[in-house]
């Protein structure tokens, strides 16, 4: 196939992985802004190779005119998740979305490969304008964790460099590694609810902090100065100490003397 076909064959995928990169990196944007956890850690996408396609399409005897239908991997998405929970909170997210439809599944995780490889794959149907309309696109997403990430960037390395021919010893070693690198996630996932602990005890001592300051400065408004800067003088001394329990106590105490103030300036 003349290479300027290949151009034409190809730019939509590019426009597809270049669209599909901003869109998911958006998503951690949003977290980030609302001071959350990202269940997506890293994204990254790139559209195969012309020698890697005609590779596959040898291997799977697919004849040139079927490629766009039968390799369903022209365009990919990678994203990087650091716990294994957050690939299936990512995976509920594409669910979700209407600009993604879902052709296929593959849990990898549930179901690892006999070579040890762990991973989520999506293939989803996704469109693009281009000038000649509107283009309906597949696209694999893979989603996988740090440490799978490692082991099958690894992996896919020797494979390369091997081919089919990988040394028995070689072999052993990804597997004993791949082993390793379960383990770690499932340590990593005990360790993931601590985060989300101290998120949590994160976003609830902001809002404790929030209240505290609306009232002090509605106080402002019906006490007297002195008062509202002494209240004002104890809230910063518990606050350096930083005890959640305290500020809370502080908080409901200022609850009541708002209330008998603003009582009294009804009278
Ligand atoms: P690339 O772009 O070089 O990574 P199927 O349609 O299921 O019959 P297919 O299309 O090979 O067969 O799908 P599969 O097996 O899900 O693999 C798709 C991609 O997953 C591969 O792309 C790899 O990126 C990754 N993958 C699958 N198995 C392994 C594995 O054992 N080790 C590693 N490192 N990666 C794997 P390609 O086609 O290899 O191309």
């Amino acid at each position: 196939m003349e290479i300027q076909l290949w151009r034409e064959i190809l730019d939509p995928y590019a426009l597809a992985v270049d669209e599909l990169v901003v869109k998911f990196s958006h998503i951690i944007e949003e977290y980030r802004n609302v001071s959350a956890y990202s269940p997506i850690e890293l994204v990254t996408g790139r559209v195969k190779t012309i020698s890697s396609i005609l590779e596959k399409s040898q291997k799977k005897n697919i004849p040139l005119d079927n490629i766009e239908e039968e390799i369903d991997d022209i365009a990919g998405i990678r994203i990087i998740c650091q716990f294994v929970e957050d690939i299936y909170k990512v995976v509920d997210i594409i669910r979700q979305r209407s600009d993604m439809i879902i052709k296929r599944e593959q849990n990898y995780i549930e179901d690892r490969k006999k070579s040890g490889y762990r991973s989520y794959h999506l293939t989803v149907y996704y469109d693009v304008e281009t000038l000649k309309g509107t283009r309906r696109l597949q696209v694999e997403i893979q989603i996988r964790t740090l440490a799978m990430n490692f082991w099958a960037t690894i992996e896919h390395s020797l494979q390369y460099k091997y081919k089919q021919n990988m040394p028995e010893h070689i072999r052993e070693r990804l597997t004993s590694a791949a082993e390793a690198i379960l383990i770690l996630d499932r340590e990593m996932s005990v360790v993931r609810d601590e985060i989300m602990d101290a998120q949590n005890s994160f976003t609830i001592k902001a809002n404790i902090v929030a209240d505290i300051l609306t009232n002090i400065q509605n106080l402002y408004k019906v006490a007297n100065k002195q008062d509202v800067i002494k209240i004002q003088d104890e809230f910063f001394r518990i606050y350096q100490i930083g005890d959640r329990e305290e500020l809370e106590k502080f908080s409901k105490d200022l609850d009541l003397i708002s209330q008998r103030y603003r009582a009294q300036s009804l009278r």
